[in-house]
């Protein structure tokens, strides 16, 4: 039987995938719900907006009169929250805004399940970045909280209210840990999508044999465990469609560092480098004396840095039966094929 399903952060990475990913496998009617802007980007919705069983809403996660009345006029089956401020690096700018959107917004649509659709089944994206500066390898549900930004903090809080409205209110409510995951989608500020495009750019422009800028970074030896959004949407799905609710974690098992990524990226482009020098003195060139194709600027560092993440998605994979499939070289490889076509396109319009 065809079910409705709403979507925040629609036009973000993982609610596009979410909804692509519904519409491919499912009959349900999915509704995306927006938020206003000036200028809103529908990049990422294009390969389905047409799709009869899509249909786009607006909405605020700051703003209950909105979730409610989508509650109330749609009668979901699921909702499924991916919106949410989801930049880390940005948190320490505006807390209460990352704290009202990420945890506030969580107990916004919570009421409204509870008050108007109880038996709406709910998802909240939950982040490895509630663990914070972490204890032990490979990081499990049961590693503490310990959240080093205002975004692993807000994250942190919607785990508990989770919890609390599950346990309180028989809803089934779902948080899971979710691992760094990439893709086709990811927002160009974080730093895989941010080294894709400029890979790709630096590749064009050594090719024309013309001059390019630097890529700058911040922390490269941080390190991640760093899957394919598409991966997590077929376990996101799983964790909603159970006898009974219960919150997973999802990664992919491996690290990587920034440097490898950079070193990786710059692979695919076929411009191989290698790192030389440490710290901010760290350097990525083809040949030594070369101009440096990536560099460290100390304008990207955080107030804090969570330097390793590690998850360990053994239960996940017991119970629910997912497994991932699109390894970190695959996702890396069609990144760069993606930012590699992209500027091939803009800088021929612009001919
Ligand atoms: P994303 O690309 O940044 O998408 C988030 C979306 O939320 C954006 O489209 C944004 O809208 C929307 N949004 C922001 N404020 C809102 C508000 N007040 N009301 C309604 N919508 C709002 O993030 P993502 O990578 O898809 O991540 C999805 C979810 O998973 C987020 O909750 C994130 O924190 C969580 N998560 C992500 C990762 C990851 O590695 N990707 C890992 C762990 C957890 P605009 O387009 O208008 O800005
Ligand atoms: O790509 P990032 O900005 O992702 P971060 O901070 O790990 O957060 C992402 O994953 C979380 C799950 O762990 C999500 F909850 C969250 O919503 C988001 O999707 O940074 C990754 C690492 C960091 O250590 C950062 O300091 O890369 C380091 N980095 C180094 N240079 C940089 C840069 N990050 C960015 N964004 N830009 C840089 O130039």
């Amino acid at each position: 039987m065809n079910k409705k399903v709403l979507i925040t952060g629609i036009l973000g990475q993982d609610g596009a995938n979410m909804a692509e990913y519904l519409l491919n496998t499912t009959d349900h009617e999915i509704y995306g719900m927006q938020r206003r802007s000036g200028s809103p980007n529908y990049d990422n919705i294009k390969a389905f907006e047409n799709n009869p069983r899509f249909s786009l809403v607006d909405g605020d996660l700051t703003d209950s009169s909105s979730i409610n009345r989508l509650v109330s006029g749609i009668e979901p089956d699921y909702f499924i929250n991916f919106g949410a401020n989801s930049f880390v690096g940005v948190s320490w700018d505006v807390p209460l805004s990352v704290f009202d959107i990420n945890a506030s917004g969580v107990i916004r649509c919570l009421e409204a399940i509870k008050k108007i659709k109880p038996d709406c089944r709910f998802y909240s994206a939950g982040s490895s970045e509630e663990f914070g500066d972490v204890d032990y390898s490979p990081q499990d549900l049961k590693h503490p909280v310990k959240p080093r930004s205002p975004y692993g903090a807000s994250k942190a809080a919607a785990r508990h209210i989770v919890k609390v409205y599950r346990e309180s209110y028989n809803i089934y409510a779902v948080h899971s840990i979710l691992f760094n995951h990439e893709g086709l989608r990811r927002g160009e500020e974080f730093v895989t999508r941010k080294i894709t495009k400029k890979v790709a750019e630096i590749k064009h422009k050594i090719d024309a044999g013309e001059a390019f800028e630097t890529l700058k970074l911040g922390n490269i030896d941080s390190k991640r465990d760093w899957s394919d959004s598409r991966d997590f949407m077929r376990g996101v799905w799983l964790m909603l469609n159970q006898d009974r609710p219960k919150d997973y974690l999802l990664a992919s098992g491996e690290v990587h560092s920034v440097k490898d990524f950079v070193s990786s990226a710059f692979q695919n482009a076929g411009v191989p480098g290698l790192w030389s020098g440490e710290g901010l003195d760290a350097k990525f060139r083809v040949f030594e004396k070369n101009t440096p194709l990536a560099e460290v600027d100390e304008k990207w560092f955080r107030p804090a840095e969570v330097s390793l993440l590690h998850g360990d998605p053994s239960l996940a994979q017991k119970e629910l039966g997912w497994k991932r499939e699109i390894s970190f070289d695959k996702m890396v490889k069609d990144m760069v094929e993606l930012d590699l076509a992209i500027y091939a396109k803009e800088a021929k319009k612009d001919k």
